[in-house]
């Protein structure tokens, strides 16, 4: 029989990261950092400086003080999709080669917004397909614009980046703010079986999957997109994710979890909250 070491999941309050942990083995995920999301504001005569600098210093940070043997980028590490900005063949390739000297291996679950990556991407840092990795066949990852490779399937745990999710509050003025959150979500077995069975042979099938994380965005200026309010359910769930839009994940019931780690209430909850005026 394979021995399973134990293997803990550690979001790192208040960084939008995740620890992974087996004995003495350390993994660190950030999903969508964005490089250079700032220049595509030019376009509309909006100029603010290269924020990649402050993304790196903060993950730098996290890299120094917990010494992980993996960083795994989950996706949306740049933020052009079709042409690159000036600032991103300087950024992108600077920020990948500083975090490369920080640990053993880089590994790129490329997203959405990672065309033509490769080409600011220093050697020796790996890009996978974007169907994902699954990690000592435990916990998969995926970014989660596109449907993940059917082995991600054995894993127990898949996270996700892509959606970017947060919460909008109201405060008695009716100002609107919006809060990055943590989504921890269960899936419905039957259901996903169900789906698999058309896309795949399930015969023999080793379905492990039980609950899926979606990530914060790395990058804070990507404040995200309200779980809470009314199009999310439309739009966002329905348009940009398969696996949501197979309605095997129980959003309903999933767990909400700020930041600093205080726990909101299911994602039936915090729907009420946009609708009341808290403060
Ligand atoms: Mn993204």
């Amino acid at each position: 029989m394979k021995d399973y070491a134990a293997i803990t999941l550690k979001p790192l309050f208040p960084e939008p990261a995740l620890l992974i942990q087996r004995e003495d083995y350390t993994v660190l995920t950030v999903a969508d950092l964005h490089i250079g999301w700032e220049s595509s504001l030019s376009d509309y005569g909006i100029y603010i400086p290269s924020q990649t600098k402050r993304l790196l210093k903060k993950l730098v940070e996290l890299l120094t003080t917990l010494k992980p043997q993996i960083l795994i980028l989950l996706g949306d590490v740049k933020h052009a999709i079709v042409k690159f900005e000036k600032t991103e063949w300087v950024d992108v390739p600077e920020f990948l080669k500083t975090t490369k000297n920080l640990v053993e291996k880089v590994v790129i679950v490329p997203g959405n917004h990672d065309g033509d990556l490769e080409t600011l991407t220093p050697e020796g840092i790996e890009i996978v397909e974007s169907g994902g990795l699954a990690l000592w066949d435990e916990v998969g990852f995926f970014h989660g614009h596109s449907w993940p490779k059917p082995e991600l399937f054995k894993c127990q745990t898949l996270v996700i980046g892509h959606i970017h999710p947060a919460i909008a509050f109201r405060d008695r003025f009716n100002s609107r703010f919006l809060k990055r959150v943590w989504v921890k979500a269960h899936i419905e077995p039957e259901r996903l079986k169900q789906h698999l069975s058309k896309r795949i042979k399930t015969n023999n099938f080793k379905l492990r999957f039980k609950r899926l994380i979606i990530m914060p965005s790395f990058n804070d200026f990507m404040r995200g997109q309200a779980i809470n309010e009314d199009d999310f359910e439309e739009t966002a769930i329905g348009a940009i994710s398969p696996i949501l839009r197979t309605g095997c994940i129980d959003m309903k019931n999933s767990e909400i979890y700020l930041l600093d780690g205080i726990y909101v209430g299911s994602f039936k909850d915090v729907r009420e909250i946009t609708r009341t005026p808290l403060l």
